[in-house]
């Protein structure tokens, strides 16, 4: 790591209530919106890992609000993971640090957010789904998720982005951008657009049970991908649900999507190759097995039923963001090249598409599981 980056770092290490030494920072993981980093640091008779997190304002504009549900979040998981595990639920849920003035988040006088957990040892991620068993354990750590934060309160916890899976707010956002977007991305998207505007039918599905009542707004993690579980290195099993940023008012058709289009394609996220890119029905299987272990009597008869939608729905609105994104000229989501927000944007719509073709498959299998359950 660069002199500087470590300078910073333990500037930032430094505001915090740890007194060991650090020893060492590197980069950890994929997330797409924050920089997150593994600090070692040595004290008098061992070597302690921390996760530490610099949290990105521009996505989360009321940083304090954000923080204020993630320390909720946290602290009621680990105390209910404590009641059904005892002793080694430190492993299952996150353990904040607090800064020395005693918050969950430390800021700069720059006006950086920073915050620190104990990183959890030998655990991995998952980027892709592979076997079916690393399918249902995803779907399996965030059906418990759900269940843990069932008698979590809607009314109780923040909007920490507003409107975050509001797929019509999406789709108005969209429509906005693309009168201003540059010519140039508008031709290079031009097929991506008009397959977005073929599929209106989607864009209301969740949002109209929502407000009709029939759907029941529910406290949900709202940010399922399958990165987003720690598998444990000797068990494999999925151990401990992180990124809880967007822990807030939802539905679990949101969750059972997110899954479903990141647990079900043996593809990466921003995979050229569309040949490569289409739904695994014997993952969904797997994952929709998984969740609904834990899920199957929460639900009510309307979210049941549209499970089978709640994938379509989801790679379509994730599909949709990447797109507004690359018209927007790439302020929110990292890029690593000019159209990589547009390369997600289409396998998330070829995705959507070998969705589509099995969508009567997918509903006998949770028609199947629910019978079973
Ligand atoms: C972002 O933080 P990360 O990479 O897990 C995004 C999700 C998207 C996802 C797509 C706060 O998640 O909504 O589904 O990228 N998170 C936020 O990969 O926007
Ligand atoms: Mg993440």
């Amino acid at each position: 790591m660069e002199k500087l980056k470590r300078e910073v770092l333990e500037a930032v290490l430094a505001n915090f209530r740890v007194d060991g030494q650090p020893l060492r920072f590197s980069p950890l993981g994929q997330g797409h919106i924050h920089d997150t980093y593994l600090a070692e640091i040595k004290f008098n008779d061992r070597i302690g890992k921390f996760t530490l997190q610099k949290i990105n304002t521009h996505v989360f504009r009321q940083p304090e609000i954000m923080m204020a549900n993630w320390l909720k979040v946290t602290q009621h998981v680990s105390r209910k993971m404590m009641e059904l595990e005892g002793e080694k639920a430190a492993r299952q849920s996150l353990r904040p640090v607090f800064s020395s003035g005693g918050e969950c988040y430390y800021r700069t006088p720059e006006g950086e957010y920073w915050r620190m957990y104990h990183y959890v040892d030998g655990c991995h991620t998952v980027e892709i789904a592979r076997t079916a068993d690393q399918a249902f354990e995803a779907g399996r750590a965030f059906g418990l998720f759900q269940r843990l934060i069932a008698d979590l309160r809607p009314e109780e916890m923040h909007e920490t982005i507003p409107f975050f899976h509001h797929t019509p707010k999406r789709f108005e956002r969209f429509l906005q951008v693309i009168r201003r977007a540059s010519p140039q991305r508008k031709a290079l998207a031009s097929e991506e657009i008009s397959f977005v505007l073929h599929r209106q039918s989607l864009v209301s599905l969740v949002t109209d049970g929502l407000s009709s009542g029939r759907l029941p707004l529910r406290v949900t993690h709202n940010d399922t991908k399958i990165n987003n579980v720690l598998f444990d290195d000797e068990t494999e099993r999925g151990l401990c649900v992180i990124d809880l940023d967007t822990t807030m008012p939802g539905s679990p058709l949101y969750d059972f999507g997110d899954l479903v289009r990141t647990a079900t394609c043996q593809a990466a996220e921003d995979e050229r190759d569309l040949s490569l890119v289409a739904m695994d029905i014997n993952l969904f299987q797997a994952v929709a097995e998984g969740y609904l272990s834990q899920t199957a009597d929460l639900l009510n008869e309307a979210e049941k039923e549209l499970l089978p939608m709640a994938g379509p729905l989801l790679a379509f609105t994730i599909g949709l963001r990447f797109l507004t994104d690359y018209l927007e000229g790439d302020v929110y989501f990292k890029t690593r090249y000019p159209e990589h927000n547009l390369v997600r944007a289409r396998t998330q719509f070829k995705l959507l598409r070998s969705m589509e073709e099995q969508q009567r498959e997918m509903k006998r299998i949770i028609e199947g599981i629910l019978k079973n359950s």
